[in-house]
């Protein structure tokens, strides 16, 4: 099907993809030390043609430099902020990722984590676990979920799949988008402030890389406001970690429901102590069946462009 060398790993991947890739595709693995990774470009950069990674490794302009023979970047994700495509552009070389297949398990991730914070749900287990429902009575009232008014940033698949449930909880739905989407049910902002000054929950669904970095800047969680909450499940990279942290902190934003951190698995410690903060390790695609759809996809990339020398779901690039 290839020949020994020419498919890399890059970066960790789920262990029966990796192990599939090794058996029957003879991939080899980037070395993770940079002696050895040196080492390792001299004598088979040439060989490889084709990529497999993910978006928490990708591959930037320097291991591009060092596979003049690359053809292909797959992606395991949908998320490919971490591959250089302009880079890959400029040398020919095809991406490609995994839309479609991780959209409702996302969206899923939004919605639970949207009630999680507003509701507090995580607080009050560690309440009824510690004890204090026997030893202090009730737990404190917390913030109704229907029929808030919920902004969304980025209105693509995923965005849309989040929108469509909230609006079954009665939610009234606008967005900020790059463009404003023609024949769309929902309100349209111009910018993430105007858009954060006109609701109560502000949801991260827009792509990560240079052109959204800092979009939820200072300025929108001050527009979001103390009575604000912000729902992350995109990249960390959107949001400005450290004025959202010192807002959470000052009780200048209400709460907030993070998936996604600037700089994963570190997390900051202040937000280790805040009730009205959850915390999820980047879970938003991780289930059985989704990561198995991914993996298909993954595969079904590797096989036609090994065979044709094109990709199934390419990236516009
Ligand atoms: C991760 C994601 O890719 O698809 C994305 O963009 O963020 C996740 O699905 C997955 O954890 C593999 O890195």
């Amino acid at each position: 099907m290839s020949t020994p060398g020419s498919v890399l790993q890059v970066g960790s991947l789920k262990p029966s993809l990796a192990q599939t890739l090794a058996d029957d595709y003879a991939a080899r693995t980037l070395p993770d030390d940079p002696a050895e990774r040196e080492s390792f470009l001299t004598e088979h950069g040439t060989e490889v043609t084709a990529v497999v990674t993910s978006g928490s490794t990708g591959v930037d302009a320097k291991l591009m430099a060092a596979l003049p023979n690359l053809g292909a970047v797959i992606n395991f994700g949908v998320g490919y902020d971490t591959t250089d495509v302009d880079e890959a552009a400029a040398r020919g070389v095809s991406v490609s990722n995994t839309p479609d297949v991780l959209t409702d398990c996302v969206a899923d991730t939004a919605v639970g984590l949207m009630i999680d914070t507003l509701r507090q749900f995580p607080a009050a287990d560690r309440y009824v676990r510690a004890g204090r429902w026997r030893s202090e009575g009730s737990y404190p009232l917390t913030r109704q979920v229907s029929n808030t008014r919920v902004g969304i940033i980025g209105l693509g698949r995923i965005g849309s799949a989040i929108a469509l449930r909230l609006s079954a909880f009665g939610c009234s739905i606008s967005y900020h988008n790059r463009h404003e989407v023609p024949d769309s049910p929902y309100t349209y902002a111009s910018s993430p402030v105007a858009l954060a000054s006109s609701v109560d929950v502000l949801v991260v669904a827009a792509a990560g890389g240079d052109g959204t970095r800092g979009l939820v800047s200072a300025e929108v969680i001050a527009a979001l406001g103390a009575e604000g909450y912000l729902i992350n499940i995109a990249r960390g990279s959107v949001v400005d970690q450290e004025a959202l942290v010192s807002a959470l902190v000052d009780g200048r934003l209400a709460g907030a429901g993070l998936d996604v951190f600037a700089d994963e698995p570190q997390v900051p410690e202040e937000l280790l102590r805040l009730d009205n903060v959850v915390l999820l390790p980047h879970v938003a695609s991780g289930t059985v069946q989704t990561r198995a759809a991914m993996e298909e996809l993954t595969l079904r990339n590797l096989d036609a462009f090994l065979a044709t020398g094109e990709l199934v779901t390419p990236v516009a690039t």
